[in-house]
């Protein structure tokens, strides 16, 4: 799967994204990311990329031609036409399903990340196919939703988590649609405190209901309208 990133701030990128398994599916081949600095493709002399909103009103926009000129870059060699996601407040809701979705459709996707007040709305007519948003709050600029797309779909795409994880991500039951259950490792006793007695059995037909019944009781007390949820 490729990821290529219009940003203003490429830098953002490597630090996050290089490290644990999202460095390890890039070493591998699975993944291949690519951050694209739109500030190369302005045509100002002065390396300009925003200006004045018409009609007034707080702060800068991006200007349409570098962001469409980026864009133009990526595609001009390819005889297909990547996906195209603007990240945004007023974009679909980011969720567990939208990732296992984008990892099964899409082998290359061009995630665009604004900054300011916004990004010329001509430049989005032309270039993006759909908005997300990483939830109902307002950031800087639309980096930190890149990477946590990034990451959540990566992790979605078949060889990237590990073969014991693998598994347990295809358990639909604990991935997105229920919270999970409490978790434990050595020592068996922590400050007086014991593991619950089940998971010590190895009796697994009753760590599994012990495990499930866990799971429904967090979900009904911390986020209940999980359950009402469909898909
Ligand atoms: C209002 C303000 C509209 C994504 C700023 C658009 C991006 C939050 C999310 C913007 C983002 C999210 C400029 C900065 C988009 C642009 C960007 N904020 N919730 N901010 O996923």
């Amino acid at each position: 799967m490729r990821f290529d990133v219009l940003t203003l701030f490429p830098g953002m990128f490597p630090p996050v994204l290089s490290d644990s398994i999202i460095g390890r599916a890039q070493a591998k081949g699975l993944l291949e990311l690519n951050f694209i600095n739109i500030r190369d493709y302005t045509t100002d002399k002065h390396g300009r990329v925003d200006d004045y909103p018409y009609g007034g009103g707080a702060g800068m926009l991006m200007q349409a031609e570098p962001v469409v000129r980026a864009f133009r870059a990526i595609t001009a060699d390819l005889d297909y036409r990547p996906v195209c996601i603007y990240m945004t407040p007023q974009g679909q809701v980011f969720r567990q399903e939208t990732a296992r979705r984008i990892a099964k459709d899409f082998s290359h996707v061009v995630l665009l990340c604004g900054h300011y007040e916004g990004i010329d709305e001509r430049a989005l007519e032309e270039i993006v196919d759909f908005e997300l948003s990483i939830g109902d709050y307002v950031l800087t600029g639309g980096e930190i939703p890149a990477m946590a797309v990034i990451d959540a779909v990566s992790r979605m795409i078949p060889g990237v988590l590990g073969g014991q994880e693998e598994s347990f991500r295809e358990e639909s039951l604990y991935d997105g649609k229920l919270l999970e259950y409490p978790q434990y490792t050595r020592p068996e006793v922590f400050e007086g405190k014991r593991v619950p007695e089940v998971l010590l059995s190895g009796h697994h037909a009753n760590i599994e209901s012990w495990r499930k019944e866990q799971s429904l009781l967090r979900t009904k007390m911390k986020r209940p309208e999980l359950l009402e949820e469909e898909t």
